[in-house]
């Protein structure tokens, strides 16, 4: 209960704020003073963990990073060396290095032989589709702005489609 003082407070702090500003003439565009702007540029976990993988901090991912990175993620849960991983060591590699469990690609996505078992193989094929996925001007290098996603889902229409890259145009 010593911190509910704490939480009063700041509501108290943002509310008046956001009265003086916005006032009766409120925009019908601005979003309510309870909400955060709707996000519209963000990143999927996999983009994440590719930026992760520039390894000579020039913020520019090459095939070749790439394959390195993956290797080395794939090898820190490998422990028993056997060039393959079950779908819960999987799930590990993915909370690693996705930042979830359940983030894409998912383990029957990459398993392209259904045998249950992820081999780095596989894992560098699923990379290198969407590598190339990402790769939009096709120079081999992923540029920051390429691993970003223009999600218009959100504000627009609420679509639940799959956030569509940045510059294409929107599945039907
Ligand atoms: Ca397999
Ligand atoms: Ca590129």
């Amino acid at each position: 209960m010593r911190q509910l003082p704490i939480i009063v407070a700041s509501l108290l702090l943002a509310s008046p704020c956001a009265a003086q500003k916005a006032g009766p003439s409120l925009s019908p565009q601005s979003p309510p003073a309870t909400q955060p702007p709707s996000a519209t540029i963000m990143a999927e976990p996999v983009a994440v963990m590719m930026g992760a993988c520039d390894a000579n901090n020039d913020a520019q991912v090459t095939r070749v990073e790439l394959t390195a990175c993956v290797a080395r993620s794939f090898v820190m849960f490998d422990t028993a060396n056997r060039g393959m991983v079950g779908y819960i060591v999987f799930a590990d590699w993915a909370e690693r290095w996705l930042g979830d469990r359940n983030a894409l690609p998912s383990p029957f996505e990459v398993d392209s032989n259904g045998d249950n078992q992820i081999t780095l193989a596989e894992l560098q094929t699923q990379f290198s589709k969407t590598f190339d996925r990402f790769d939009r001007d096709k120079n081999e290098t992923l540029v920051r702005a390429e691993l970003l996603t223009l999600d218009i889902s959100r504000g627009i229409g609420g679509g639940r489609d799959r956030p569509s890259r940045r510059g294409e145009p929107r599945a039907p």
